[in-house]
Parts: structure tokens; sequence; C-alpha cells
């Protein structure tokens, strides 16, 4: 049977593509997806969207039952939603956070997560190639190549 990740976006995201391409790339969402499919045969990989906080909560409430593990790129709510938080730690699945930016090498505000605490690892400033990072680092988990804590 084929490993279940969910690759989660948040606010804004869907923009990908369309404007600030000097930070952000010129690919879009959809251009990622199909990267990673091409990439990851053997994973069976659902691409979510949304930039509403209660419908990510929902998706990762969901995937605790459907899902191996999630890679999740929040958004800005990376930086202030307890929330997402509290979803990520009620769930005993693996949640990689990722960005397409170095969140380190912009501003002040973007430095701090408030979800890397309950994620197994953060991966950050290697363009949209983050994610694949970030569906690698899922399935590395699952092998039991724990992090080191
Ligand atoms: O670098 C990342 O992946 C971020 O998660 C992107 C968030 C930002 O708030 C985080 O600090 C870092 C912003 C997503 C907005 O996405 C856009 C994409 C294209 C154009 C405009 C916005």
């Amino acid at each position: 049977m084929k490993t279940t990740v969910l690759i989660l976006n948040g606010p804004n995201l869907n923009l990908l593509g369309e404007r600030e391409p000097e930070i952000y790339g010129r690919e879009t969402l959809a251009d990622v997806e199909k990267k990673l499919r091409s990439v990851f045969p053997d994973v069976d990989l659902t691409m979510r969207q949304s930039n509403a906080e209660g419908e990510l909560i929902n998706w990762i409430q969901e995937a605790r039952k459907t899902c191996r593990g999630i890679v999740l790129n929040a958004g800005a709510l990376t930086h202030y939603s307890y929330a997402l938080r509290d979803a990520i730690e009620a769930i005993d699945i693996p949640v990689v956070e990722v960005h397409i930016s170095n969140i380190y090498a912009r501003e002040e505000f973007r430095h701090h997560s408030v979800l890397a605490p309950v994620c197994i690892g953060q991966i950050t400033g290697f363009g949209t190639g983050s994610y694949e990072l970030g569906v690698r680092a899922i399935l590395n988990y699952l092998q039991k190549k724990k992090p080191i804590k």
C-alpha cells in the first residue's frame, strides 16, 4: 500500500507564481504538485490550500486518520497561530514545517515559528524544493530515521 502524505498550504499560497516572483519564484502550486507526483510516484500525495485557519485545522484533524504524515507550509500563520500549533500537537503523525523563502533572512516577525516545536523539523529557504525535501523528511522519519533531538 502507498504511503499517504498530505501537503498542506496556508493563507495566500494560492497566489504562488502570480505575485512576488522575486521572493517565491514563478511556479504555481499546481506546478509544485505535478513535480512532487513525478518525483514520488510511490507516494499517495494530497495537495491542499486554504486561506482559512479553521479549514486547515479540520484537514489536520482529518489527516490523523487518513495520512502517515503532513508537509505543512502554514504561511504567515506559522508565526502566530496557537490554534494550528494545538492541532499539530494533538495528532500523532509527523508534521514537517516548510517554507519557500528563508524566514530567517527576512523581516524580524518571520524569524519565530510557533509551530516548529511541535513539528519533527523545519525546512526553509530552498524555494519550492522545500516541499520535496519535506516529503523526503517524512519518508525518512517513517523509516525510523528519527531526527536528532
Ligand atoms: O516562505 C514561505 O513559504 C512562507 O511560508 C510564505 C508566507 C510567509 O508569510 C511566511 O513568512 C513564509 C507567505 C505566503 C504568501 O504567498 C504568496 C505567494 C506569492 C505571492 C504572494 C504571496
